[in-house]
């Protein structure tokens, strides 16, 4: 066992994660993130240091692995493996999303627990942190199949979850549909309807707004940090990956305010559109996605563009860029070339798309950097109003959740400038700031609780 490396350097500390978790290099990435902010914050701080908070939360409370198996639609026979990684509870129930990719691992999977534990704390909601899911990939599989996977799923996971103790929800591959068969199954199992997911439909205790929140709250989030560096978004032009959930949302609130969005993207390549998508377009990529579940290039055979297949949307000309794709979308060379190209703000919507080097070119170059932890928060947060809904038996209006959602988000953003460093002319290091205000809130509980 290494000595208090929280009195040590990033080097040191980070060989003490390195020594515990060989190999995965994801969850590396993000505790070092974290860890290069926090660490010189603690530095004069013995509680925090003595009690080791940091490298205990590096440490999962729990990580489970388990054997899904499921029949195809041919009748063969698929194994596929289950995760639920319950980081820490420390400020309330485990909470975060399901992901349904053929790239799950422990590694992924401990890296979005790890970040979800200082976004949860800075929605300022009782929520602690967890994230799962599976190697299962569920592209090019029918209803049929989707749901005899879910089922087989939820029959191992229902024994891990609960309204008062951990509650997953929707990520990457996880949408209204899987949540609807989960769920499905956890009532067969439990014959309880309660709120032990979110996401879910309107018609069986979902909230309304939960499937917008996280693009709508990156859009909020933006417009928070423009406004606070004497900026607006009306007008801007917006480069944004993805063609999901997340980058759909926040594509339709982006041109509602005025901006105009010219890419988006899938796992073949990236659509730019220079006269900008209309809500028209908007809706018809969004019945593209859902209904039919087709490819972001058939946009050129509809609509003007290009499709430019294999390549990522970062090399065009922007003054916005929303990766609300995956992990590690913006290496340096993108980084290089947005701020080249004129791009001013980096809005994460996607959790961890820009490498640790990319996102200090950019805060090197005076580019506002809005952290995944902070600006994509909007959609943990509805979830946990779904669940303050789902516990007093009611469902509240689509204005009140509204109006929740946009002061959340400027809250949000009021706790990382309260923690945040500012260069000479006064910029915003909104990194630093989610990564300290997120630390601290757990911190503390974590402090209360004693060794544990
Ligand atoms: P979806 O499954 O709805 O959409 C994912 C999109 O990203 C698709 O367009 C997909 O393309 C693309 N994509 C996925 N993997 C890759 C890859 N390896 N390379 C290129 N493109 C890829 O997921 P969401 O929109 O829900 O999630 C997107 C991101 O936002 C994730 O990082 C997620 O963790 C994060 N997030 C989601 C929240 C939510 O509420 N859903 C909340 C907060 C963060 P294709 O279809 O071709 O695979
Ligand atoms: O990354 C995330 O914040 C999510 N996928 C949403 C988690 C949730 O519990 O709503």
């Amino acid at each position: 066992m290494l000595d208090n490396t929280s009195t040590k350097s990033l080097e040191d500390f980070m060989s003490f994660v390195q020594l515990r978790s060989a190999g995965q290099k994801e969850f590396h990435q993000a505790v070092s993130e974290v860890a290069s902010d926090v660490l010189p914050w603690i530095r004069n701080k013995s509680e925090y240091r003595d009690a080791r908070v940091l490298e205990r939360l590096t440490e999962p409370d729990r990580a489970l692995s388990f054997r899904v198996c499921w029949y195809d639609d041919d009748g063969e026979l698929h194994i596929n493996r289950g995760y639920r990684v319950q980081l820490t509870n420390a400020i309330g129930p485990y909470k975060g999303g399901l992901r349904f990719h053929p790239s799950v691992n422990e590694s992924v999977l401990k890296f979005l627990a790890f970040e979800q534990a200082f976004k949860n704390s800075l929605t300022g909601l009782p929520l602690g942190s967890a994230k799962g899911g599976s190697d299962f990939d569920p592209k090019n599989r029918s209803n049929a199949e989707i749901m005899r996977f879910c089922q087989s799923f939820m029959s191992e996971l229902y024994r891990h979850i609960g309204p008062d103790t951990d509650i997953p929800a929707g990520d990457i591959g996880v949408g209204a549909r899987e949540i609807g068969y989960l769920y499905g199954q956890y009532k067969r199992i439990r014959n309880e309807c309660v709120g032990v997911l979110t996401g879910k439909g309107l018609e069986y205790g979902g909230s309304a707004l939960r499937s917008e929140a996280t693009g709508y709250g990156v859009v909020h989030f933006t417009q928070c940090l423009l406004k606070h560096h004497g900026l607006a978004l009306d007008g801007l032009t917006v480069a944004i990956s993805g063609s999901g959930n997340v980058a759909l949302h926040a594509a339709e609130k982006a041109v509602e305010m005025g901006a105009k969005v010219i890419t988006l993207s899938d796992s073949g390549g990236y659509v730019l559109d220079p006269d900008g998508m209309s809500p028209e377009k908007l809706a018809w990529v969004t019945a593209l996605k859902t209904d039919r579940r087709g490819r972001i290039s058939e946009y050129v055979e509809e609509f003007n563009g290009e499709y430019h297949a294999g390549q990522s949307p970062w090399r065009v000309n922007c003054d916005i860029a929303m990766p609300c794709a995956t992990q590690n979308e913006i290496d340096n060379d993108d980084a290089i070339q947005l701020i080249k190209n004129g791009c001013r703000v980096v809005a994460e919507g996607s959790n961890m798309p820009t490498g640790k080097d990319a996102i200090q070119s950019f805060i090197d170059a005076g580019v506002l950097f809005a952290p995944a932890k902070a600006a994509n928060a909007g959609g943990v947060a509805m979830s946990g109003l779904e669940m303050s809904q789902n516990a007093q038996k009611r469902s509240w209006s689509d204005d009140e959740l509204a109006q929740c959602l946009e002061s959340i988000m400027l809250e949000i953003h009021d706790r990382c400038v309260e923690y945040a460093t500012r260069t000479e002319d006064g910029r915003v290091n909104y990194r630093y700031g989610a990564n300290v205000a997120g630390f601290k809130k757990v911190a503390d509980a974590m402090l209360s609780f004693g060794v544990c």
